[in-house]
């Protein structure tokens, strides 16, 4: 008998043993290695990266099991211009994606992979996005020329023998993924420690159920559980088969007799998503017996079940955590999440064989290596700007590290959603809070929904971007459709969510911030609960539902009804721009709109 290596197959379904052998013709690899995802694999293949440059071991006794890796400087978040939704028409795909004929692109494809994994391994990585066996997951296999994908799905997604055997009893329509760096390596060719290829594409059949990611060894761009198919693929399934995969956090707000409301949250980038999904409630809060728990942080797949309620599952098993800005004040659940088995990506290394990040601690260290390998001091960045820490450098660390995950996150049945909160960065116009007066009216709210930009390309700073459902860069069909959905999804339910909009960013007029945000946005948290759970009392206005001063809970906590009025203010003037911003996105999305948002719109202007 044939010694059993990682070069045996781990399964003996004949489609995916066909496309194994069919993609390794195709790319060329030096050899074939089928994870198992167990823990002496992944150790093993940290010990190949450190040797080959790719990782640096932390110090294990401040840093348990924990690596940094530093990618190439020009391979540091994801590409959206090089992004594709191959549908069959262009229509399908819609005006917010970059479209390309599938079979174009198949022709283009088949030339980008040709022979690109040679002088490489390739893994055959099997994935369930969802607790295994879930009926509400889906199973995915990864065909990857990366190690470093390899390691940090297993943080990120539940991977191997088990999916092997799951896909094995048929479980479910596999979706094939394949990912190449891009960058082959002749006989005897020194590798890199971040192999990459200028040329990126990222692809999506939506229809054949594909992705197709070449050139790039970064998260969204590499890690394809994630964005690609929990986000793009998904949302194309979800629409067809009657649910949703929302770019969304999943919390759970536990009262003090012990009841728990679930609530699932979108937000553009740069709002603080992860630091909400771990919100600690203000001393008094906690002392009355509040708690908030985690179920995720950046994706929700969300499902009617058979009494007619909205279900969701953390499709994810792993936080892929911007890390500038987390710190013991802003996020400690996020810090005690990533302080072992965790991988560092474009992080800055300490002399002392640690960790440090931009906002990380109130003092920085006094000498560092950057993001770049190069030596970093606060003199340096000081005369020079330097970040020690990449912007977009992350932690990838396991979900069930966060002390306040909640003990349903894994629950193949999911949490029952009791209601939807949109949000944005927004310097004026948008109150601290208010709720939609309807399932339809709250789909307009999430379609409308925008940031300003903090940190974006000159003279767009300030700039409004609107940002659907925080859905724009992840929907992988049409924005219209999508719409449509939302609204239908409604028929569906005996119990509709409410919809709520919230916004921790509204300043003065001297351009301070007028809420602090952080904890005390349990405050806002538990008037929502209150509305959910019946009891709470709010007051009507042109856009929705709003707390009055007394409808909110101040025990702790200065803050005098001026501000909040502040802070609530409707803005007129302000409103008559916001409409006209709503309709500048509808004019995008014009031919496949639902009637539902025009009506919406009409409805706001005229009780305004
Ligand atoms: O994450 C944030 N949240 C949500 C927390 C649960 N951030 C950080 C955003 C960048 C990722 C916030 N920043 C929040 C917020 O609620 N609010 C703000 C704005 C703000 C920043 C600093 C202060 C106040 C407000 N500082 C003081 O008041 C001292
Ligand atoms: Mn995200």
């Amino acid at each position: 008998m044939p010694k059993k290596n990682s070069a045996t197959p781990l399964s003996t379904n004949k489609h995916l043993l066909r496309w194994v052998e069919k993609m390794a013709e195709l790319c060329k690899p030096d050899a074939i290695h089928w994870v198992d995802g167990s823990q002496g694999e992944y150790n093993a293949l940290c010990a190949q990266m450190v040797a080959g440059g790719t990782f640096i071991k932390l110090n294990q006794k401040k840093w348990p099991h924990c690596y940094l890796a530093r990618s190439d400087p020009n391979d540091v978040a994801r590409v959206e211009d090089r992004t594709y939704i191959c549908a069959l028409s262009k229509e399908a795909a819609g005006p917010t994606n970059n479209w390309v004929d599938p079979f174009e692109m198949r022709k283009t494809l088949k030339g980008l992979f040709s022979g690109c994994m040679r002088g490489r391994t390739m893994y055959v990585l099997p994935f369930s996005m969802g607790p295994i066996g879930s009926p509400m997951s889906q199973i995915g296999v990864e065909l990857t020329d990366s190690p470093y994908v390899v390691v940090n799905m297993r943080i990120m997604a539940r991977i191997g023998k088990k999916v092997f055997e799951l896909i094995d009893k048929n479980f479910k329509r596999v979706v094939p993924c394949i990912h190449s760096v891009g960058a082959p390596l002749a006989k005897g060719q020194q590798d890199v420690a971040w192999p990459a290829n200028k040329e990126k594409y990222i692809v999506h059949f939506p229809e054949s159920r594909e992705i197709w990611s070449y050139g790039s060894g970064y998260g969204g761009n590499a890690l394809l559980g994630k964005k690609c198919f929990a986000l793009r693929i998904a949302s194309a399934m979800a629409r067809d088969e009657g649910w949703m995969a929302e770019h969304m956090l999943i919390l759970g707000v536990e009262n003090p007799q012990g009841q728990k409301t679930y609530v699932a949250a979108a937000f553009p980038s740069a709002c603080g998503k992860t630091n909400f999904a771990m919100l600690i409630p203000p001393p008094h809060f906690q002392k009355q017996g509040w708690k908030v728990w985690t179920v995720g942080d950046d994706i929700a797949w969300i499902k009617p079940d058979a009494q007619g309620r909205l279900r969701a599952i953390n499709p994810e098993a792993g936080f892929f955590g911007v890390a500038p800005g987390t710190s013991n004040q802003t996020n400690p659940n996020a810090m005690a999440s990533l302080a072992k088995n965790t991988i560092f990506t474009n992080v800055a290394l300490t002399p002392g064989g640690g960790v440090w990040w931009e906002g990380m601690t109130a003092e920085p260290p006094a000498t560092a290596t950057d993001w770049q390998g190069k030596i970093w001091t606060p003199e340096i960045a000081k005369a020079t700007g330097a970040k020690a820490a990449h912007p977009n450098s992350r932690f990838t660390a396991p979900a069930k590290q966060c002390p306040t995950i909640d003990a349903e996150w894994e629950n193949p049945a999911g949490v029952p959603i009791s209601a939807f909160i949109f949000g944005g960065r927004r310097a004026t116009t948008m109150p601290l809070v208010y709720q939609a007066f309807n399932w339809s009216c709250g789909v307009y709210v999430g379609a409308t929904m925008g940031s300003e930009m903090t940190a974006a390309a000159a003279g767009t700073i300030g700039k409004v971007r609107r940002d659907p459902m925080a859905m724009l860069p992840f929907c992988g069909y049409n924005m219209g459709d999508y719409f449509r959905h939302w609204i239908s999804m409604q028929r569906k339910l005996t119990e509709t969510p409410r919809i709520f909009h919230v916004n921790w960013f509204r300043k003065d007029a001297d351009g301070t911030f007028i809420w602090p945000g952080f904890s005390e946005n349990m405050r806002v948290l538990k008037w929502i609960v209150d509305r959910v759970r019946a009891g709470g009392r709010a007051k009507e206005t042109p856009i929705g539902w709003v707390p009055r001063y007394q409808d909110i809970d101040w025990t702790g906590m200065d803050f005098p009804q001026e501000k909040f009025d502040a802070l609530q203010a409707f803005d007129r003037a302000a409103w008559r721009a916001e409409v006209l911003g709503h309709e500048e996105l509808f004019l995008d999305l014009h031919a496949h709109l639902p009637k539902e948002m025009i009506y919406e719109r009409e409805l706001l202007i005229c009780r305004m």
